[in-house]
């Protein structure tokens, strides 16, 4: 199960794992981009594919989607927690309300929802492997960078805790935190501003959602008793939040 499957690391995510014979639900709120996206998949390969439409912000259709799945369905081996978003980028001071809680509520409470609605039936089934999408922006801050970075350390801190609390249960837990990657993330930042959204990724080669894909088709490939707790992926130009080597 992917969440935030309707672009950038979500999709490159769903299609890889396509690639790799496992059957997916997909999920996101523009259901046309998730239909399409079961039609590409259907096409090339050979599996099943469950489309659910809820915004992970929404506690009860989070769980009416989880709790109507059907038996086999229910089995669910591998959550990609990706669905997350930055919606500006202000000074403390001069930060938008609405931007704060539209942060908070996805990244945050709609990553918890998610995770309290599919955890009981890993545990159930027996296994399990929990993929959270926190971000370089969960381990360092950066100017202007405040809440949404705040919101990263809470999932990285939230995947240290859940990875204790499963740890009997044997469900696997791994953070992948990346930096710069080209996808919607920009746009959405920028409220739709595509030539602002294009500056953090001018005069360097970004990550694209492939990259961040290839990483967590690894972790999620490897044996049984081995879990990938922590992934730090960077472009090349790119040293930490703040050092970027920008060729112009
Ligand atoms: P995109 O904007 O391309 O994709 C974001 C996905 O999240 C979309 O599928 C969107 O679907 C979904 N989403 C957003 N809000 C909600 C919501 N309320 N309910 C359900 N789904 C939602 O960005 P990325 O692929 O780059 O981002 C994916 C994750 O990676 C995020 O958690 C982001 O913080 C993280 N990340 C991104 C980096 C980057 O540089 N791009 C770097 C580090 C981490 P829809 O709009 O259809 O609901
Ligand atoms: C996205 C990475 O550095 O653009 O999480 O905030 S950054």
């Amino acid at each position: 199960m992917v969440t935030g499957a309707t672009s950038g690391i979500g999709k490159a995510t769903a299609l890889k794992l396509a690639e790799n014979h496992f059957d997916l639900i997909i999920t996101g709120r523009r259901k046309k981009y998730l239909d399409s996206l079961k039609d590409q998949i259907l096409k090339k390969y050979s599996v099943q594919v469950l489309v659910l439409n809820f915004d992970v912000r929404n506690r009860e259709e989070v769980n009416q989607a989880i709790h109507n799945l059907t038996e086999d369905w229910r089995k669910i081996n591998i959550l990609v927690n990706n669905a997350g978003l930055a919606v500006g980028l202000d000074f403390i001071q001069e930060g938008d309300h609405n931007d704060w809680e539209r942060m908070i509520d996805t990244n945050i409470k709609g990553l918890l929802y998610v995770t309290r609605a599919v955890a009981p039936l890993m545990i159930k089934h027996g296994k399990g492997h929990i993929v959270n999408i926190g971000s370089i922006a969960g381990k360092e801050v950066y100017e202007k960078g405040n809440v949404y970075c705040g919101t990263k350390y809470a999932v990285d801190a939230i995947t240290k805790g859940m990875r204790i609390d499963m740890l009997k249960h044997g469900i696997r837990v791994t953070s992948i935190c990346p930096g710069l990657v080209e996808t919607e993330f920009s746009i959405v930042r920028f409220k739709g501003d595509s030539e602002k959204a294009k500056v953090p990724y001018k005069g360097i080669t970004p990550l694209t959602g492939e990259n961040i894909a290839d990483a967590i088709i690894y972790a999620v490939t490897r044996p049984p008793h081995v879990n990938i707790n922590d992934m730090v992926i960077m472009p090349t130009a790119q040293a930490n939040s703040s050092y970027i080597h920008r060729e112009f």
